[in-house]
């Protein structure tokens, strides 16, 4: 082959590599350890001395045309391959963002906050209180004393300090007339725990919403007006309302109410709500006795009021159609990933 053809043909490989490992090919065929180039250098020892210099400097011109036309492949090849990982990993800032999941408020936040806005429109402060109690607090100064039945309808879980995790929403009712005087209407809004089995419709842990007013003059009349207005906010202008008479030591007379739940699929039950009734004098004596001992005016005898409490979690189970009220508790996404957002 003359040197001519050698070149051409190296240089036609150079321009034809497709990428750097298809030159780095070439490279070694032509001018690598044993290239063709490399091996025509080899062959200058067997010319006579005189012709060497001239041979030699042919073989080279022809080396540095090829290792010329590597270089600048090699190059344009670097400047290709950067040029793609550059393409490839290039960020569109004009493309819409990844939707991030919404949180969404819990099914009993949700019930909370219609009740309290019912409560609010009729004027009543909301306000929460301490989850550990004493038993003072969650049972003596409700007209429970130490040997009562009643405390039994409450199993009770008890700190090793003497305290307690409160029964009920009650002894709010305690503390909120030790520190006000009368007339006030206020709920309470707050977890209770109760040391019980757990079933589709009991937990140990649940809430309640507490209903207190206390004046001059007030009647049963006033608590069935009330807890009716809080079923037309429920369920509408023609819900109902249901009294049983029932037994809480902190009223007298105490009842039990029931609202008529009804559903577009044709559903409809009386939902036991809670209890409520008429503030018994030795809840108002025993708030009369705290308030003298924290050196303030004994004001609450001779007044009058009512109190009642009602469990949300049965409010919600039948307003989102849960059927266990475990399921409020699990954190199971597939259950509450169904309340994000502002869905009813
Ligand atoms: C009664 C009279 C008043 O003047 C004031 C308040 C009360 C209510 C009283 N303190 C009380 O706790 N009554 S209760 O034991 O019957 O509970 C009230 C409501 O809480 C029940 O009607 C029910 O809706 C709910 N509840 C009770 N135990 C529950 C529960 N919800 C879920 N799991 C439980 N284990």
């Amino acid at each position: 082959m003359t040197d001519q053809s050698l070149q051409d043909q190296a240089l036609q490989a150079i321009a034809a590599a497709p990428d750097l490992d298809a030159l780095q090919a070439v490279k070694t065929r032509y001018v690598g350890k044993s290239g063709l180039v490399t091996k025509e250098l080899g062959t200058l020892g067997k010319l006579p001395p005189e012709e060497r210099k001239a041979r030699g400097a042919e073989i080279n011109a022809v080396r540095g045309a090829i290792e010329a036309a590597l270089t600048e492949r090699e190059a344009l090849l670097k400047q290709a391959a950067l040029d793609a990982k550059l393409a490839s990993e290039a960020i569109d800032v004009t493309l819409p963002g990844l939707p991030l999941p919404a949180g969404g408020l819990h099914p009993i936040n949700r019930v909370y906050d219609d009740l309290t806005a019912i409560y609010e429109r009729m004027g009543y402060a909301v306000i929460e209180g301490p989850e550990v109690e004493d038993e003072h607090h969650n049972f003596e100064a409700l007209n429970v004393p130490w040997y009562h039945p009643a405390r039994d309808l409450q199993d009770t879980f008890w700190l090793e300090d003497g305290r307690l995790l409160r029964t009920h929403t009650s002894p709010m009712q305690i503390r909120y007339m030790v520190n006000h005087e009368p007339a006030l209407k206020v709920v309470v809004r707050g977890k209770v725990y109760r040391y019980e089995a757990t079933d589709a419709t009991h937990e140990a842990m649940f809430h309640q919403l507490e209903g207190l007013v206390v004046g001059d003059g007030i009647s049963m009349t006033d608590l069935k007006g009330t807890i009716a207005e809080m079923a037309r906010g429920l369920y509408g202008p023609t819900a109902r309302v249901r009294f049983q008479p029932s037994y809480y030591p902190f009223v007298e007379p105490g009842a039990d109410f029931a609202v008529w739940w009804e559903n577009p699929r044709g559903e409809s039950k009386w939902l036991e709500l809670g209890g409520c009734g008429m503030i018994h004098p030795n809840v108002f004596k025993a708030v009369d006795d705290l308030r003298e001992a924290e050196g303030r005016e004994r004001v609450y005898e001779g007044k009058t009021g009512f109190a009642f409490g009602l469990g949300p979690e049965r409010i919600a189970m039948l307003k989102y159609g849960i059927p266990d009220i475990r399921y409020f508790y699990a954190n199971d996404p597939k259950v509450i990933g169904q309340f994000r957002g502002e869905l009813g």
